[in-house]
């Protein structure tokens, strides 16, 4: 009798056991009219108990949206960003970021992006990420400071 109750709750207990995604402070970086090329950034909060992953991007300013990390100055193609339960990932200018290549249309201050973010469990998720001024010198190193 006790083996079976025991059994039930932890049957309970994984049901309930579930991510709990919310995003803040999402932005998106103003690019140069001759820029096909810009970044988003976000923190991705998992108040959850289970793991989570941001597995794909779309966005309603590009052609194309991609994951991607700087490493030592380099982009590169991540399939995947991790989010742990009760923890986070930042996106942020240097590190982790939301690539949108291709701009249908310059980006300026003051624009908002509609980023959806599709999570491995939670499914999709929409960010209205507004368009701001990175830092100066970030400008001027586009190229590598993604
Ligand atoms: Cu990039």
């Amino acid at each position: 009798m006790r083996k079976v109750l025991i059994g039930s709750l932890m049957l309970t207990g994984l049901v309930l056991a579930q991510p709990k995604i919310e995003v803040k402070d999402a932005w998106v970086r103003e690019v140069p009219p001759t820029s096909k090329m810009s970044a988003g950034y976000m923190v991705i909060e998992n108040k959850g108990d289970q793991p989570d992953k941001l597995v794909d991007a779309r966005n309603d300013a590009s052609e194309i949206t991609e994951l991607h990390e700087t490493v030592e100055g380099k982009m590169r193609r991540v399939k995947a960003i991790d989010v742990p339960p009760r923890g986070k990932a930042e996106l942020r200018p240097g590190g982790l970021h939301i690539m949108l290549i291709n701009l249908k249309k310059p980006l300026k201050e003051g624009d908002t992006v509609e980023i959806v973010l599709k999570f491995e469990k939670s499914g999709e998720i929409k960010v209205q990420a507004p368009v701001r001024k990175g830092m100066g010198r970030h400008m001027h190193q586009h190229r590598h400071g993604y």
